[in-house]
């Protein structure tokens, strides 16, 4: 194969932007998107906003102290789509290839267009600023995970390449949290033995990235040092994905049972991240001594990616299965998938129409 040409983009501030798109009064003020009721946590915020401290996922109470005099919008999710709909059409414009990541953010390969890089970002950018007065930022390089680093680099309206002879020097300086790939827990285990920067990973051998990452060490040791073959895919077919372990002797200790489960957690989890996938259907299964199978799964309101509320519903399936044998087998899985946060609507669906519309 030789050497490949990644795009990376991702909205700027996209709920706030649209918002301010709409309503032309709120340009150059701190918008805040937030949900309302219980959860009530913010959504995204304008970049005005974020100056005074405020993130998503932030409690909204909090962003209201810390900037009092912000706008504060309910979530419009259907209009988020439409007009993600409409980016995602500009985007297919340039080449088929283009994997959608969520409502904001895509990967497109451009290996086979015989042009310069930045000019198609350029092109990109103009189009969607001309249409909507939306800004983006875009990463370039010659693999996925570098050219999502790239698109992170100088938001709003970055653009950024990496090239090969800038890797590994230029990954050093960042924080691990931006490894994409690398979970909350990870990121605790390392800074326990003072591990924060991409350059002190660098220094753990791929057993001991084995050891902190489980089945994703290898990856992660592999894409820090610049390699990631992973393929732009314009669809995706994760159904399921789970962990199982057979014990070496029937247990009935639901203390070792919920440790097994929340080690699988954690490596789900780190999964679900590679994917940026939030799943909603957790299922416990449990073989027991007279090996009869049992699955138990529960489907909650809410699309969940966290480590902590994938095991505590793990602990609470398992709570509520009596133990009256001895367990030979115990796995944990994940189902019902969506890309899109606290989103219902698959972007794939409509990216799929999409395509088949214009192929008619
Ligand atoms: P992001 O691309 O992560 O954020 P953003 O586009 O608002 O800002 P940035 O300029 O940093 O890219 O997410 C895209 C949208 O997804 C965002 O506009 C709102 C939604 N979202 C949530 O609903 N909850 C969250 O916790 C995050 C991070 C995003
Ligand atoms: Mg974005």
């Amino acid at each position: 194969m030789g050497k490949r040409v990644i795009i990376h983009v991702d909205m700027d501030a996209f709920f706030a932007s649209v918002e301010q798109m709409d309503n032309p009064k709120l340009k150059g003020k701190p918008v805040i998107v937030g949900g309302e009721g219980s959860r009530g946590v913010v959504s995204t915020c304008s970049y005005e906003a974020r100056k005074y401290g405020v993130h998503s996922a932030m409690p909204i109470f909090i962003a209201k102290q810390l900037c009092p005099k912000g706008i504060y919008l309910p979530v419009r999710h259907n209009r988020y789509s439409e007009v993600s709909e409409k980016v995602f059409r500009i985007l297919y414009s340039i080449t088929d290839l283009v994997e959608a990541v969520s409502i904001d953010e895509a990967y497109l390969d451009i290996s086979h267009l015989n042009e310069n890089p930045i000019h198609i970002v350029n092109i990109i950018k103009k189009r969607i600023k001309e249409s909507f007065g939306l800004t983006l930022s875009a990463g370039i390089s010659y693999n996925k995970f570098l050219a999502k680093t790239a698109s992170e680099w100088n938001k709003p309206n970055g653009l950024k390449v990496i090239t090969e002879d800038m890797v590994p020097e230029i990954l050093k300086p960042l924080s691990i949290s931006k490894v994409h790939g690398i979970g909350e827990r990870s990121i605790e285990r390392l800074n326990e033995i003072g591990i924060y920067t991409i350059g002190q990973l660098l220094r753990l051998t791929e057993e001991q990235m084995i050891y902190y990452f489980g089945k994703y060490g290898v990856e992660i040791y592999n894409r820090i040092r610049g390699h990631d073959n992973r393929p732009v895919c314009t669809e995706r077919e994760t159904k399921s994905i789970g962990r199982e372990t057979t014990f070496e002797t029937d247990t009935m200790d639901k203390s070792f049972l919920k440790e097994v489960l929340s080690d699988f957690a954690e490596e789900l989890t780190n999964a679900l991240l590679e994917e940026s996938l939030f799943t909603k259907t957790i299922t416990v299964k449990i073989k027991t001594e007279d090996f009869k199978t049992h699955t138990r799964s529960r489907t909650l309101k809410e699309y969940i990616n966290s480590y902590e509320e994938i095991k505590e519903t793990a602990f609470d399936i398992l709570d509520n299965y009596k133990i009256d044998q001895s367990i030979r087998l115990i796995g944990l899985s994940l189902s019902n998938f969506t890309n899109i946060r606290y989103e219902q609507i698959s972007l794939f669906d409509w990216a799929k129409r999409l395509k088949a519309k214009e192929e008619e």
